[in-house]
């Protein structure tokens, strides 16, 4: 494949100022024409050639001006169009016609179908599938697009914009006209039709323009729909609250379809939904899953403003619209719910998946400088990490300058397709301040370390604290100078409240009011002293995790204990002890290495039941604390030679160990938690809910029963505490009779509801044994599997190998086989999904010797069968470098 170099970036010859589609819908030949008003940039020598991005187009025909375009004029392959010699004229009209096969299409770029709908997606490149075009985000063009289909099986035709007209064709045929005014550029066009139901509600702007808003879902589903309905109006009014930001056109909509690669897709004012991002009620719908459609139903409309009215100019500025709408989804979270527990969320998640990606083989900039494949580079990193600079921006600008960066931004660039250096400018400016090194953020991969260590001075009253900051480049030869890091910070005293302190030097300090002091770290060592410092004190540091940092080595064990009980930032306090019951867990698995039982110290036993029995927390915050970090969490912290079975055995003996330890808390809070009213998705129910469900996990363990599960698991009157209750029972007890029976009844009660029956795919595909590698391989025989739908692909491959560390990477390399045969199978019909279960195989070289060998093995021996895709192969060939 060729490589995209982000330094080779040209504006186009031509732009396309108007764009009239016309999609004659039909299940295998649909006709498109294109009819494309050219303008050539000034500067274009006139006659300059003109090649539009095709992918598998069939061509049919070409005119330019209104004439037939002769096949002088126009060359066309299946992937490109050329015009050899377009008119002199600055203007002109291009109009094009193919046809495309939208069943055949299994990649679900393009055109394809869904249901028996017709569905789009276009981004990064799908509009190039459906015709000919200047297929790249810097091309923005009015659009206005007509549908016509058979009246009885497609009722519904849908495009951006606002609706125009619609009527009868005679024969069966019906159409209807769209038209969007914003300019906009190809991925963010969209098309849906076909037969869906309907539920419709209305919003009124801070200007007071009314919005009908529309969700579209399959026919007796609209009920289920309420919640996303709910999240979106509160959406609309937090982004005129919060950033000023109101709709802009007078109807926005929502569909809803079962295949689809991702979460969703924000294509303006026609955002399109992964189905299980929409759907819920009570009976169907874990209290996760209500956080997520909340979160992305705010995501995919935040787009409209960044993403939508300011794009991209080209993809290697990803992050400037993902890094910064996560931003903004993840602060909607936060004023929706808890804003700590949603903190502590969203930092596990990066740890997870960013942290890994930052330090492994697929590590990349946010801003990445070459692509091979573009689909490859939605990632943690650029979206993830993306909204971590953005919070630094927060962070080191303040409240006040941060929102009047962003107005500038909006005011300027408002229409245009921008860079992360235009962006940054507004900041710069608008804050008066200097962003040459914070831009570092976005151009060097790798995650950076602090090291930090304190010392108190009784007659001088001084504290003094060394911060050495250092960046171990993840692939050799990147760059890796010092970055600006913000660390938020406390000086704790005895009970925890913040001491003051006279002056501070060797580092720049900010205070904005009403938020955590911070130290601004820009060079390699700081040595900072405060002075005036009454008592010793203990250091809060990464307050709110104010920097995407690690920290080796943590603190002192006994600051962390302290910090554990007294912290005021409750993020802070919640990482101490998670950094606490990581240093047990990683002791317990070098002693079950040994041959020796895996334990918890008495430290920890104390501070743990202390938290437990700590009413004074609200229960979603106590439900983490109480949550030992995940196999997968410790493997990333060892790092290296990993043994997921002594990981596996470590993490149980401990949980069993505090679970014992704690066992009367555990059953105090399962009874006292007991669900009082009707199933409400909120906060504060969910909050009840998961601590109540932590508290049963832990009993189990205690007893090594699961004779409380299966008890929960017959009163469970929602999916949260059923679906919780019946992994709990099928992990534990895999074997059981009691298990076969409840995954039975469970799929016998949701077989024909596939986004439910994906959690009985997922709880069985991480049954933490060996044998589940022959589960995984017989399931994808069961009834309601499809190697066709990304959402069972998903929950059944994709939990087995990023969810299972036990069983994938089992010794023998049957769990590598199994998956390197579903990717291989996966990747004939859709590169996208291939490519990405792919890349639950990156952290290969950091397994002990035996595993490393078989993992590499199958990678390579996928590598060498025919016809691999070229999102696949990038993702291999950047793995085994
Ligand atoms: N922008 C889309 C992702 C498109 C992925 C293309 N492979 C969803 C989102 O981030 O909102
Ligand atoms: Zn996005």
């Amino acid at each position: 494949g060729q490589v995209i170099r982000l330094g080779d970036y040209r504006p186009s010859d031509y732009l396309i100022d108007k764009t009239d589609l016309v999609f004659r819908l039909d299940p295998t030949r649909t006709r498109v024409t294109a009819k494309l008003q050219m303008r050539r940039r000034a500067g274009v020598a006139p006659g300059t050639p003109l090649t539009l991005d095709g992918d598998g187009l069939t061509f049919v025909g070409a005119r330019i001006d209104g004439a037939d375009a002769g096949d002088n004029a126009v060359s066309a392959t299946a992937d490109a169009l050329v015009v050899n010699a377009p008119p002199a004229s600055e203007t002109f009209t291009l109009e094009i016609e193919t046809v495309v096969d939208p069943t055949a299409n299994t990649q679900l770029m393009g055109l394809y179908r869904t249901g028996g709908n017709y569905c789009t997606q276009c981004e990064a490149e799908g509009f190039r599938r459906i015709t000919y075009f200047l297929d790249r985000p810097d091309v923005l063009s009015v659009y206005a697009v007509r549908i016509e289909a058979d009246r009885k099986d497609v009722p519904l035709l849908l495009s951006n914009g606002n609706p125009v007209e619609n009527g009868d064709l005679g024969d069966g045929r019906h159409y209807a006209v769209w038209h969007d005014p914003h300019p906009k550029p190809s991925y963010l066009f969209a098309l849906f039709a076909g037969n869906l139901g309907v539920v419709e509600d209305e919003f009124t702007t801070a200007s007071g323009r009314l919005v009908t808003l529309k969700i579209y879902v399959e026919h007796g589903k609209e009920p289920r729909a309420a919640y996303a309905m709910d999240a979106l109006k509160r959406s609309m009014r937090w982004d005129e609250e919060r950033f000023g930001l109101e709709y802009d056109l007078d109807i926005f909509q929502i569909v809803a379809v079962s295949d689809f690669n991702m979460g969703a897709m924000e294509n303006k004012g026609l955002n399109i939904f992964n189905d299980k991002y929409v759907l819920a009620d009570p009976r169907t719908a874990t209290d996760q899953d209500y956080a997520s459609i909340e979160a992305i139903i705010a995501h995919e409309y935040f787009h409209n403003w960044t993403g939508n009215r300011i794009t991209c100019r080209d993809w290697f500025q990803l992050c400037l619209k993902e890094g910064l709408t996560v931003y903004r989804d993840q602060e909607f979270s936060a004023d929706m719910r808890s804003r700590p527990v949603k903190r502590i969320g969203d930092v596990r998640l990066l740890r997870a998946h960013q942290f890994p990606e930052d330090s492994g083989p697929l590590a990349h900039p946010v801003r990445p400088r070459t692509y091979r494949e573009i689909n490859n580079f939605y990632t943690a990193t650029v979206y993830e990490k993306g909204a971590e600079i953005v919070r630094m921006l927060r962070t080191l600008l303040g409240a006040k300058g941060f929102a009047a960066g962003m107005d500038l931004y909006f005011q300027r660039h408002d229409g245009e397709a921008a860079t992360i250096e235009q962006f940054l400018a507004c900041f710069a400016e608008a804050a008066q301040t200097d962003l040459t090194q914070f831009a570092l953020w976005y151009d060097q991969p790798g995650t950076p370390n602090l090291a930090i260590t304190t010392r108190y001075d009784r007659t001088a009253r001084t504290f003094a604290v060394t911060v050495n900051q250092s960046l171990k480049p993840p692939v050799a030869g990147t760059p890796n100078a010092p970055m600006v890091i913000p660390i938020a910070f406390a000086l704790a005293g005895k009970n925890g409240s913040t001491l003051d302190h006279d002056a501070v030097s060797g580092a720049r300090t900010m205070q904005h009011e009403g938020e955590d002091g911070v130290l601004v770290i820009t060079e390699p060592k700081h040595e900072i002293v405060f002075t005036g410092i009454a008592e010793e004190p203990v250091l809060s540091v990464l307050r709110g995790f104010s920097a995407p940092v690690t920290r080796v080595p943590q603190a002192p064990t006994r600051d962390r204990f302290f910090l554990a009980r007294h912290d005021s930032d409750p993020f802070s306090r919640w990482e101490a002890l998670n950094s606490l019951a990581m240093e047990d867990l990683i002791k317990a698995t070098r002693a079950v290495s040994a041959g020796d039982p895996a334990a918890a110290s008495d430290a920890l036993v104390d501070i743990f039941s202390a938290v437990a029995g700590d009413g004074t927390f609200d229960n979603a915050y106590r439900a983490l604390c109480l949550t030992l970090p995940a196999e997968t969490d410790i493997a990333r912290e060892i790092g290296r030679d990993i043994d997921p079975d002594a990981i596996n055995k470590a993490r149980r003996g401990v949980t069993e160990h505090l679970a014992k330890a704690c066992e009367r808390v555990f059953a105090r809070i399962y009874h006292e938690l007991q669900p009082r009213n009707a199933y409400d998705p909120g906060a504060e129910g969910a909050g009840r809910r998961a601590l109540r469900n932590v508290a049963l996990t832990m009993l189990c363990h205690a007893a090594r029963s699961t004779d409380l599960a299966e008890q929960a698991l017959a009163e469970a009157d929602n999916m949260t505490d059923r679906a919780h209750a019946l992994m709990v029972l099928t992990h534990l007890a895999p074997e059981s009779e009691a298990a076969a029976q409840a995954l039975e009844a469970f799929r016998t009660a949701f077989r024909a509801e596939p986004i439910v029956l994906d959690k009985w795919f997922t709880i069985q595909a991480t049954v933490p044994r060996a044998e589940t590698v022959e589960t995984v391989q017989a399931l994808t025989k069961a009834p309601g599997f499809s190697w066709d739908n990304p959402n069972r692909l998903r929950s059944l491959i994709g939990a087995f190998a990023t969810g299972n560390p036990v069983a994938f990477n089992r010794a023998d390399g049957k769990g590598y086989e199994l998956l390197c045969a579903a990717i291989r199978r996966i990747d004939a019909k859709n590169p996208q999904v291939a490519a990405r279960l792919m890349t639950a195989m990156r952290a290969w070289r950091n397994l002990e010797p035996g595993r490393r060998q078989r993992a590499k093995t199958a990678i390579e021996s996928l590598r060498r069968g025919d016809r691999v895709s070229r999102d696949l192969a990038d993702i291999i060939d950047r793995t085994l470098a």
